[in-house]
């Protein structure tokens, strides 16, 4: 498969980058102190391949293993430039971790390695994983994230109320912060049922204490109707779209 050989060469070179999204505080006055990683590849071959295209494979092929190494590392050492030249020293950053890589025997120990190698703090990081981890080894996985949480690793379950949503795992699964599916916030406006949806979610992060993140935030009228409904934080294209860490301005520690 010619997607796969290119992913391949393409560990060894400079084919991947990564770009930031910050994720903004909906009460006025809070600083932005958070955001997500999201991988991009350039490939020589086949040009640019969105991560939908290739992260899928790469977990197949096990390539994901490699992949999300240099993910992790490159994201640790472009988060330490990023608070050098401005950003707030306990900024967030958020990357996407996938079953595979989280049940490596060696996943915490690299990840670990990586901050204290960048001299960034554990708070620094968060992991972000789909409710479908849920679906391999439960026991290890929860283990896996209660010690890292332990350590002061915050934890996400992104796309939550997609997929593989079942309730049951809630209580056992140890977790800092919940980000609704885009799928629920795209329709928030127009479908009385997804603002239900959303509004559930919402109690349901109250319960457990956590803050709830609305992704794929694209107007000011989605953002005044999260906002309203009690949504503590968003992410979306109406506030930035992903960006080389590079361009954004952090003169006085604030995203422009
Ligand atoms: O950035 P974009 O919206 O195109 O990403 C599409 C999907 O690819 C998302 O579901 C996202 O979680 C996933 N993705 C993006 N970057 C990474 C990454 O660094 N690691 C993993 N495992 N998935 C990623
Ligand atoms: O990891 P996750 O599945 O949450 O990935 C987030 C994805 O959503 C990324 O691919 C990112 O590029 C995309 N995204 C971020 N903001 C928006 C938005 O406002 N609208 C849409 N359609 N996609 C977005
Ligand atoms: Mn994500
Ligand atoms: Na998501």
């Amino acid at each position: 498969l010619r997607l796969h050989q290119a992913l391949r060469d393409d560990l060894q070179t400079e084919g991947f980058h990564l770009v930031l999204q910050p994720i903004v505080p909906f009460a006025e006055q809070v600083q932005c102190k958070e955001g997500e990683c999201l991988i991009r590849w350039q490939s020589n071959v086949l040009g640019f391949v969105p991560p939908d295209k290739f992260i899928a494979l790469a977990e197949h092929t096990g390539m994901i293993v490699p992949l999300g190494k240099w993910i992790i590392d490159t994201a640790c050492r472009e988060l330490a430039t990023f608070i050098a030249r401005g950003a707030p020293s306990d900024f967030k950053l958020h990357i996407n971790i996938s079953a595979v890589q989280l049940q490596q025997a060696d996943f915490s120990r690299h990840l670990l390695e990586c901050i204290h190698r960048y001299e960034l703090h554990n708070n620094n990081i968060c992991i972000e994983i789909t409710e479908s981890v849920l679906l391999h080894d439960t026991h290890r996985i929860v283990e896996i994230l209660a010690y890292l949480r332990r350590l002061g690793i915050s934890v996400a379950i992104d796309d939550f109320g997609s997929g593989y949503s079942s309730l049951s795992y809630l209580h056992s699964l140890p977790f800092d912060c919940l980000k609704i599916d885009r799928g629920f916030v795209r329709n928030v406006l127009e479908d009385k049922k997804s603002e239900a949806v959303i509004a559930s979610v919402l109690m349901l992060s109250r319960s457990f204490e956590v803050p709830l993140v609305a992704e794929g935030v694209e107007t000011a009228e989605m953002a005044a109707k999260l906002h309203e409904m009690g949504c503590d934080l968003a992410q979306g294209y109406y506030y930035s779209r992903p960006k080389p860490f590079a361009d954004f301005v952090t003169a006085n520690g604030q995203f422009v």
